[in-house]
């Protein structure tokens, strides 16, 4: 067979003038053809119906239909798509497919002129097998439906007329591995082109860092040694040349500009080998590496907020136009996703020019699926398959690897695992080394870099993470099943991609919903409507946007849940936090809408100043008195066109209860004095410990009210029913608990300066911890706490209570409280007590057990004063409801344990509890209800202090 598939190399064109190579389109090259357009065209049900004449080479004698190339034969009324999901339509016995294998032949007639020396014929997709004729001699045949395949034609391509003849069948070898969850498709669907071309084999372009310097790697494949020079462009203006003396050469770039999704940088470099052939290549400086276990671009952690995209368009499959793609990753990225897993095969090109353009993510997956075997006889376990499963690695890896928007090659989907992906992952690392590997299927990381999984529980995600079962980063490459009304819980799983480092975000599954549109009904067909015997009925309907790209309400929610910026909000105070790594957000506007339920009653624009990456917005005061019940929405509008957004557009908003400010707020002032950050206003002055992140001081007419720091803690003196669990929480040494500050922040300014500090609290020896990331906003009217943690590490499951406790100078000597009242109340043990305004002296605050222990507890506390001995008072407001206690903090001889002010006490402090663990009987009987435990789970509280 004389087939002249040509090596494998990256896809690159030549172009005749500087011009047209800096605007980078192949479409305006004097040296691509295109062979898209009208074909003639038969269609045959059955291979062996081929017309003798047509592989006699008499094509006059057949009487042609006509067909649009690119095209899916299915969406031109040739054949019928069908929909499984992983089971194959036809008999599995591979290699061989049905002899009813529904096949096109493509015809045509073109002039051609030759510029250069050399003339490739490019095919960027067919599905699923093809053989080529050109002048009725046989060039070659291929198959891997979305993978390249280029043939060197320079000796079958005449000058002027030429014959093309194409056969293309929909079942091969090749179907095996493309079981992909999507429609049986066929026909030559994407682009076919001849090039002109000089003798270079390949192009390949890599940028690297080292000592904070920016290079290129620039390698030629070439057979003479005349390399050219090459030319660096950037934002249209030329940098510098170099001559090329060898076939590798180092560029270093002054003053780099670096790629990233935030900030798509982009280099141009041409290579020129003559006054009359350019080659471009686009460059992207940036780099992708494991940090610390963690999935970094350009040294900062990656959070992936991804989709799953199919190809697909409702009325040509998976032939995509230039204006489509453009469109709807432009969508994409308004939406504020970040990444995208190409699922599961490489798609047309230019969707990598506009990624690299725009700035996205991308997990490049090779074209290999082989769901519908059983895992004895998946092809990734036998060797007969191995060629093909390399090949087609090497193949994509090829074609894309200029591409600064690939970060990671995923070796395919849902194949089980076996030796063939060990060998394609070497032969992958070996062709590049500078993107990380994906594969779902290798459930112990054999040959990838992350631990991806799907669908996984955010139960078992945070156990892993917590408990740090695995080393290597974890993704979800699929999550958030957007099939129908749905995904629910999106909101959860970011929350947990934020609490655990090592749980670097997802992909939701997926994109868009494959219908096909049939325009006699005006409706969108699923599987089984094309009377396919075997098929996944609507599972094929399962994406965040409907088949013509309206946004489902699915879309709105994970818009809502990923948007790059934070919004903190506290009585008519509003910061902004851009959580961007690289890009400074400039370009924004607060509109502020205040509603009750008569209406709007408040608007109002304020102008932003740009908030770097990672910073926070100054504070923002918007202060109408309002007493009715009402909520503030917040939008961020852009405020000039950009290539994403138009001015006007929401780019992200967040909606809070309203409550205003009601006392005039006085200036403060603060300092910073060995590590300490003391803050004075008018009524009282505190200060934070910078290096534990609590508060140290609060002092109030002169006086010290705080003995020691105010910390979080979660041990409780023993209730007689704790005396079984006691003994495991002595273990974990809860009463003994370190606060090390990871982060302290803040924003301040005239009326408020605002904290934000992130902690871990751990106790000794035993490794867990508590996250900590609290908000503190303090003005002259209050210090108010937004608190959120959670458990790392091997922590116990069950707790007495979590919450803060105050060490006090001053002894309390009244309580006043609204809550549950008078006596106290335990979450199992509250039906005496009713809700009310109460008072108490606090020689009637606890009841005196006769062995001493936990009392004393008072719930639902929306206001609490707390009088001292010295005439002063700390309130404690909280809408939500708090636990407050008064303590002894002196710790008894013999026991490690804080013990309560039941008897005689000596010093006093005061509790805030977010939790308390119920009483339960288990001195003699069961433990309390699991609604009244108090778990290891993630907890949060807003509350102030004054
Ligand atoms: C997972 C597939 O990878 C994806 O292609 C799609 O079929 C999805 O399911 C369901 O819509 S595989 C599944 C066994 C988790």
């Amino acid at each position: 067979m004389n087939n002249k598939i040509f090596e494998l190399r990256s896809r690159f064109n030549f172009y005749r003038t500087l011009e047209t190579a800096l605007k980078y389109n192949e479409e305006e090259s004097d040296y691509y053809t295109t062979l898209n357009g009208d074909w003639n065209f038969l269609f045959l049900d059955k291979i062996q119906d081929i017309p003798t004449a047509f592989l006699d080479g008499k094509y006059e004698e057949i009487s042609w239909d006509k067909i649009k190339v690119p095209s899916h034969m299915e969406f031109e009324g040739y054949g019928t798509p069908i929909y499984t999901n992983f089971d194959y339509p036809f008999p599995v016995n591979p290699p061989h497919v049905p002899n009813d294998n529904p096949t096109g032949l493509y015809y045509k007639k073109i002039n051609y002129n030759k510029k250069l020396e050399k003339q490739i014929l490019r095919f960027d997709g067919v599905e699923s097998v093809f053989e080529v004729w050109i002048n009725k001699e046989k060039v070659g045949n291929s198959q891997g439906s979305r993978l390249m395949t280029e043939f060197d034609i320079t000796n079958n391509l005449y000058e002027g007329e030429n014959e093309i003849a194409i056969r293309v069948s929909k079942w091969s070898k090749g179907s095996y591995l493309e079981d992909q969850d999507m429609w049986w498709l066929s026909g030559i669907m994407r682009d076919v082109s001849i090039l002109e071309e000089v003798n270079i084999t390949d192009v390949k372009l890599t940028p690297y860092t080292e000592e904070k310097k920016w290079y290129v790697r620039v390698n030629i494949k070439k057979e003479k040694k005349d390399f050219g020079k090459i030319s660096v462009y950037y934002a249209g203006e030329k940098l510098f040349d170099e001559v090329l003396n060898s076939d590798e050469e180092l560029i270093e770039i002054p003053k780099p500009y670096l790629w990233t999704d935030e900030t798509p940088n982009l280099y141009t470099f041409i290579i020129t080998l003559s006054d009359k052939i350019f080659i471009p290549v686009r460059v992207g400086l940036r780099e992708i590496k494991i940090i610390d276990d963690l999935m970094c671009l350009n040294e900062k952690p990656i959070l992936f907020n991804g989709v799953n995209r199919h190809e697909f368009h409702p009325e040509k499959g998976r032939n995509l136009s230039r204006n489509d793609i453009k469109a709807e990753l432009i969508q994409i990225k308004k939406h504020h996703i970040n990444a995208i897993r190409t699922a599961h095969y490489p798609n047309i090109p230019y969707f990598y020019d506009i990624c690299d353009e725009l700035g996205l993510l991308v997990i490049d997956e090779c074209d290999i699926e082989a769901h519908g075997f059983p895992e004895e006889i998946t092809p990734a376990k036998n060797s007969e398959w191995k060629e093909e499963f390399v090949s087609r690695g090497l193949r994509m890896v090829h074609r894309d690897y200029n591409h600064p928007s690939i970060l990671i090659w995923s070796l395919g989907n849902e194949s089980h695992f076996g030796e063939n992906f060990i060998d394609m992952a070497q032969s992958i690392r070996q062709l590049d080394s500078t993107r990380l590997l994906h594969y779902e299927g290798d459930r112990e990381n054999e040959v990838t870099d992350m631990y991806s999984t799907m669908y996984t529980s955010i139960a078992e995600m945070e156990e892993r993470a917590s408990k740090k079962i695995i080393k290597k980063p974890h993704i979800l490459c699929e999550y958030g099943h957007a099939m129908g009304n749905g995904p629910g819980g999106l909101k959860e799983y970011q929350e947990l991609f934020e609490r655990y480092d090592s749980i670097q975000g997802g992909f939701i599954w997926e994109w868009k919903d494959h219908g096909i549109y049939e325009k006699s009904t005006n409706n969108y067909k699923y599987g089984g409507q094309f009377n396919e015997s075997v098929h996944d009925g609507d599972f094929v309907l399962d994406g965040l946007v409907l088949p013509d790209r309206t946004p489902s309400p699915g879309l709105l929610e994970y818009t809502q849940i990923i948007q790059p910026i934070t919004f903190y909000f506290s009585k008519g105070k509003l910061i902004l936090k851009n959580n961007y790594q690289f890009k400074t957000m400039d370009n924004l506007v607060v509109a502020v809408e205040i509603i009750s339920k008569d209406g709007l009653i408040f608007e109002k624009e304020y102008p932003i100043e740009p908030i770097p990456p990672k910073k926070y917005s100054d504070i923002l005061y918007m202060n109408p008195k309002i007493k009715e019940h009402s909520y503030i929405t917040i939008k961020l509008l852009v405020n000039k066109t950009d290539r994403i957004f138009s001015k006007g557009e929401v780019f992200a908003q967040k909606q809070f209860p309203y409550t205003s400010q009601t006392e005039e707020l006085n200036e403060i002032s603060s300092e910073v004095i060995n590590q300490r950050l003391q803050i004075n206003t008018t009524h009282f002055s505190t200060t934070f410990n910078t290096i534990t992140g609590n508060m140290c001081s609060l002092i109030k007419s002169n006086k010290e009210l705080l003995q020691s720091e105010m910390n979080l803690s979660l041990s409780r003196q023993m209730i007689s029913n704790d005396r079984e669990i006691q003994k495991i929480w002595n273990e974990y040494f809860l009463n003994e608990m370190y606060s090390y500050c990871k982060s302290f922040e803040y924003v301040q300014n005239k009326k408020g300066i605002v904290l934000f500090v992130n902690q871990y609290i751990a106790p000794p020896i035993v490794s867990w911890g508590i996250q900590v990331h609290i908000i503190i906003w303090i003005s002259s009217s209050d210090i108010e706490y937004q608190v959120k943690g959670w458990f790392d590490g091997d922590s116990p499951r069950e707790l007495p209570r979590i919450g803060f406790e105050l060490p006090l100078n001053y002894t309390v000597k009244e309580i006043e409280w609204f809550g549950k009242g008078p006596g106290e109340s335990y979450s199992d043990s509250q039906e005496s007590n009713f809700m009310g305004y109460h008072k108490k002296k606090v020689e009637e605050w606890t009841f005196p057990y006769l062995i001493p222990q936990e009392t004393g507890n008072r719930s639902h506390v929306s206001y609490s004063k707390m009088i001292l001995d010295n005439g002063e008072e700390i309130t404690m407001k909280s809408e939500t409801g708090m636990n407050i206690n008064v303590i002894d903090l002196v710790k008894e001889q013999n026991q490690n344990y804080r013990h309560l002010m039941n008897q005689k006490v000596k010093n006093k402090g005061i509790r805030i509890d977010i939790a308390m663990r119920g009483l339960g009987s288990n001195s003699c009987g069961p433990l309390p209800l699991e609604k009244n435990i108090v778990y290891n789970t993630p907890f949060s509280a807003v509350f102030s202090l004054i």
